[in-house]
């Protein structure tokens, strides 16, 4: 305050200072008063604006719970169009109809996804860009020539999965590393089946080009192979220098029956793909080849001399060396739309299935249905694990027949597929042996013992489960999957078994486990809307195709929908 000379002004000021001073404690006082109602006001202000977000959160979830039963609701329909599609050609694939998702599928199948994220972790962590791991050791080693095998084989699998960071990962790999300008003698099988059918599968399921160029580039590769006097392949091809010849193990330098008649689904699709005539054009001669001289059985011994298109007294077999022959017999016509454009090659198959049932027996004591293998006219009481595919492909093909036929075969295919679960059922591990031997009076018992991780049986249940919906065929594949966790998974990946009455490990994690074992079992617990069987058709490393017109090109667009793959990105 200022001070006057004046002691009036002075008085005054003091006066001034005190109501000043008096108005300011009762602004004091009134602002005290008022601080709990502005309290309370801010109090209701939150509860408001929370409620308002709580209940708009609601809202959007309880939309996303519609929209996504919306979805399934519209899959379900699309479902039953196919199915009335369908009716009237009395030929059409039985699949099953989706139920409503079972939990335990669910939860199945997420076991199964988390075992291909570990079988990818690691050998994206040890074996990056090499074929195959070895997870014992924790490197990688190139068995097929440096082709980045296990990363080819497993795309379509992470992609059906929904391993999408994954997939993106392994699709650079692909766009930037993969080189197949090797000075390597390939096998021709081996490298069409798993390179130019995974490629393939994964240009189908995902209509990214690249992976039709690399598709084309490795086929061109391959195809001095088929250069022979009658166009009966040789195995081996030097992939640079494209030059070819057979085995050295092979009897007299013959071509061998699978690896020879093995090409044509892959071959196919690309002339479908590309336009480009050439790749149908050398493997369908092998067929009509190998028909000039086909037997009434319709089953052919494993060597076959590509001078002359002569079989050479040999194994005849559904197990090695023989098995996709007969498997694509049946899927070039699945393929092919089942027009008469491929009657040749059901007509050979149905041929060849007559020839499967003179292999057929029974074990005693516990009457196990069996293939047996053949040597000229000697009968020998094995079966392969390999002939496991045989259920699967039996179903698959029983729909052809008539109704009397379908049924037979369809039983047969059942009660192979029981023999084929019980060589995993009857060993310690609860996995199967590479073959078995059946004698009188002693069902079966363990040739030779090793399991290296093969998908043939769990291939079967999942065709099995597709077309009958009987759930035991989940429950066998369920076990199945079980024992490989328990016996094969380790630190760094999945291993073989030396011998499946020990559990000895070997250190191979083969690339065929993340394209064929885990797919099926990942199938077999998804929807049959997921890669339907009348859409596509899976060549024998389980790379499905789509199934287009034949020879007409189509119109890329990616085949499987984000809805579709919500049951294994999203939902799975
Ligand atoms: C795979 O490469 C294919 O399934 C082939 O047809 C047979 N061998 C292995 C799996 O066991």
């Amino acid at each position: 305050m200022k001070v006057s000379k004046d002691p009036m002004i002075n008085q005054n000021n003091a006066t001034e200072s005190m109501k000043m001073a008096i108005a300011s404690s009762e602004a004091m006082r009134n602002a005290r008063k008022r601080r709990p109602r502005r309290l309370a006001l801010l109090f209701i202000v939150f509860v408001s604006v929370s409620f308002v977000v709580w209940d708009r959160m609601n809202l959007s979830r309880e939309h996303e719970v519609e929209i996504y039963k919306l979805n399934e609701e519209v899959l379900r329909l699309e479902q039953m169009l196919e199915e009335l599609k369908g009716v009237g050609n009395g030929k059409s694939l039985k699949t099953l109809k989706d139920a409503p998702e079972n939990p335990v599928d669910v939860e199945r199948r997420q076991k199964v996804k988390e075992a291909m994220i570990h079988a990818w972790s690691s050998y994206e962590k040890y074996a990056w860009g090499k074929d195959e791991l070895q997870p014992q050791t924790k490197d990688g080693t190139d068995s097929f020539g440096g082709l980045g095998a296990t990363m080819i084989d497993s795309l379509d699998t992470l992609y059906i999965m929904g391993l999408d960071e994954q997939f993106q990962k392994a699709r650079e790999w692909v766009a930037s590393s993969l080189d197949f300008d090797k000075d390597y003698d390939a096998s021709m099988f081996e490298t069409t089946i798993r390179v130019v059918g995974g490629l393939l599968s994964t240009y189908d399921l995902s209509g990214d080009k690249i992976f039709l160029e690399k598709a084309k580039d490795i086929a061109d590769r391959l195809l001095p192979a088929w250069n022979t006097p009658t166009g009966i392949p040789y195995n081996i091809i030097n992939l640079r220098s494209g030059s070819a010849h057979n085995p050295s193990w092979a009897a007299g330098g013959d071509s061998i029956l699978a690896d020879s008649g093995t090409e044509q689904l892959e071959f196919i699709a690309l002339s479908q793909r590309t336009g480009d005539p050439k790749y149908q054009q050398k493997v369908e001669k092998v067929i009509t080849e190998l028909n000039k001289n086909f037997p009434e059985d319709g089953l052919l011994p494993i060597y076959i001399n590509p001078d002359n298109g002569n079989p050479s007294y040999s194994t005849t077999t559904f197990g090695a060396m023989g098995d996709s022959f007969y498997e694509y017999l049946l899927k070039v016509w699945v393929q092919g739309n089942k027009t008469s454009e491929v009657k040749l090659y059901r007509e050979m198959w149905e041929k060849s299935m007559k020839g499967l049932l003179s292999l057929v027996k029974k074990s005693t004591p516990s009457s196990f249905t069996y293939l047996r293998e053949k040597n000229g006219n000697n009968f020998i009481d094995k079966m392969d694990e390999l002939a496991c595919f045989a259920p699967g492909m039996l179903a698959l093909g029983a729909s052809g027949y008539g109704p009397e036929e379908e049924k037979k075969f369809l039983s047969l295919a059942e009660e192979l597929a029981w023999t084929c679960y019980n060589f995993y059922q009857s060993t310690p591990t609860k996995l199967a042996g590479e073959n078995y031997f059946f004698n009188a009076g002693q069902d079966m018992y363990v040739g030779t013992s090793w399991n290296i991780l093969r998908p043939e049986t769990v291939e079967s249940l999942f065709y099995l489960w597709r077309l009958t919906g009987n759930k035991t065929y989940q429950e066998w594949g369920w076990n199945i999957f079980q024992a490989f966790e328990k016996n094969s998974r380790v630190e760094s990946g999945y291993v073989g078994l030396k011998d499946v009455n020990t559990g000895a490990k070997d250190n191979k994690m083969q690339s065929f486990f993340l394209a064929e074992t885990l797919k099926y079992l990942y199938l077999l617990f998804s929807p049959s809307s997921v890669i339907p069987l009348d859409e596509w058709v899976f060549n024998t490393e389980a790379h499905p195709l789509k199934i287009v017109a034949r020879n007409g090109q189509q119109e890329r667009k990616p085949a499987v929908t984000l809805r579709q793959r919500r049951f294994g990105g999203i939902k799975g």
